[in-house]
């Protein structure tokens, strides 16, 4: 068998003294955290698009990524051949999932019955590949964003045709997920949002985009598909406004158009940020509504201000992602996607292993200090207390919902005045924090 990384062993955890760059320093599958392995917890994924799909090319530059097994065509065959890199790397990384657009995975034919045959024939070899090694696929997705028919969306286009071919592609994508054994299938707007008012009915386009989904769910109960939906937020790039903005504006959708029960949210760190919020408040959000369904895990850099996708190796983001995973135990059947690409400076393939290996090993750190934290109830602690006034008397009743704006004001004018105020403590607990790091 051809190897395409022959400088490259499997990489195995090695322990944080290890001088091995090739090596795990934290991630260990088989460390127990909080009852789990830590493979079953974080269910690591390598997305097909950025790893073997990107180019490094920018908005002022041309690609510099040239991969020595890759031919720069569009053919079927350059398609299958990279389908054989894509294991060989989710194999020696120990990745056990990965996910794609049908575009990503398969060329775009001249017709969609063309496209179809494609994304059959590719979806073929990627069956085998995953016989052969175990690799699962953790979602798939319909790429209605790069093909100029989509300029004015996909499912929200003003255009019905392309509504109708978005839901062709779509359909073909589910059943391609469905045939691979895949756990979800993702929806992330793309194109759907607005460059403008002005020309744009916002109602319709909701409308919509709702509709298409109603439509997905249907078709996914049609074939059998039992895999979970996700909506994945972002607020805004390639459009000035994109409908999933935040996890907030995501599940006001979902409620609106009764989707609630068919779609979780998929959440990645650089759209949280450029919604303005932390990764921790968008996970917390999507968390208490029962929606917290998969994350993209990525950053951003906050000098830059756009969707550079870039691995995560910041220790406090993982930590603050798994205090938030870790209190509904674990993602399951989402996972961790490194929905992130090397900088186009980092043109080598072996980058590509050295951005897993910092990614995987700090998710695996974070885990682990979430954890500690956890096992010494070192903030929630904290955070019960500060609530304490809830557990008991007025406040026991306010949380009931036994008592009226009417009681309330018979209570406070009886009693004269509020209790004291205590502390936030923040800067006591971002020392604490640092403790376990
Ligand atoms: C782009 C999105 C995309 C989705 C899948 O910004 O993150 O990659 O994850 O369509
Ligand atoms: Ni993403
Ligand atoms: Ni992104």
């Amino acid at each position: 068998m051809v190897e395409f990384f022959p400088d490259v062993p499997v990489i195995r955890y090695e322990g944080a003294q290890t001088k091995n760059q090739l090596a795990f320093r934290h991630y260990n599958p088989d460390e127990v955290v909080e009852g789990q392995k830590l493979r079953d917890l974080l269910r690591f994924s390598i997305c097909y698009w950025h790893t073997f799909r990107g180019t490094g090319s920018d908005p002022f530059g041309a690609a510099t990524l040239q991969r020595p097994w890759d031919d720069g065509s569009n053919s079927l065959e350059n398609a299958v051949k990279r389908v054989g890199v894509a294991f060989e790397f989710f194999t020696k990384l120990g990745a056990p999932f990965y996910c794609f657009h049908d575009r990503d995975v398969s060329p775009e034919g001249s017709t969609l019955k063309e496209s179809h045959r494609l994304l059959d024939a590719v979806a073929k070899a990627l069956k085998e590949h995953q016989t052969k090694t175990g690799v699962k696929l953790l979602w798939g997705t319909a790429n209605l964003f790069s093909h100029p028919r989509y300029l004015h969306g996909a499912a929200t286009s003003c255009n019905a045709d392309v509504f109708a071919y978005a839901a062709a592609q779509v359909k073909k994508a589910i059943e391609v997920t469905h045939e691979l054994g895949g756990e979800n299938y993702v929806f992330w707007g793309g194109r759907e949002g607005y460059m403008n008012l002005y020309n744009t009915n916002m109602q319709r386009e909701l409308d919509r985009l709702a509709r298409f989904m109603h439509m997905a769910a249907d078709h996914a109960t049609a074939i059998g598909f039992k895999g979970q939906f996700l909506f994945e937020p972002k607020p805004k790039e390639p459009t000035k406004h994109q409908y999933d903005f935040d996890a907030a504006a995501c599940l006001n959708f979902l409620r609106a158009y009764d989707l609630t029960d068919k779609v979780k949210l998929n959440i990645e760190t650089n759209h949280a940020t450029l919604a303005g919020h932390t990764m921790m408040h968008e996970l917390e959000y999507a968390r208490i509504q029962g929606a917290l369904g998969s994350i993209d895990a990525n950053t951003g850099d906050l000098l830059l201000g756009w969707d550079t996708d870039q691995f995560p190796t910041d220790i406090y983001l993982t930590t603050q992602c798994m205090l938030v995973i870790l209190e509904q135990k674990g993602i399951a059947p989402g996972g961790v996607n490194f929905d992130a690409k090397v900088r186009r400076e980092s043109f080598e393939p072996i980058d590509l292993f050295h951005a897993h290996i910092g990614g995987m090993d700090a998710f695996a750190r974070g885990t682990k200090i979430a954890a500690a934290i956890r096992k010494d109830g070192a903030l929630s602690d904290f955070v019960k207390k500060r609530y304490r006034s809830y557990d008991e008397g007025i406040g026991k009743k306010i949380e009931e919902g036994t008592v009226s704006f009417a009681d309330l004001e018979k209570y406070m004018l009886e009693k004269g005045n509020s209790a004291p105020n205590e502390s936030g403590r923040q800067e006591l607990l971002e020392n604490i924090v640092n403790q376990y790091l």
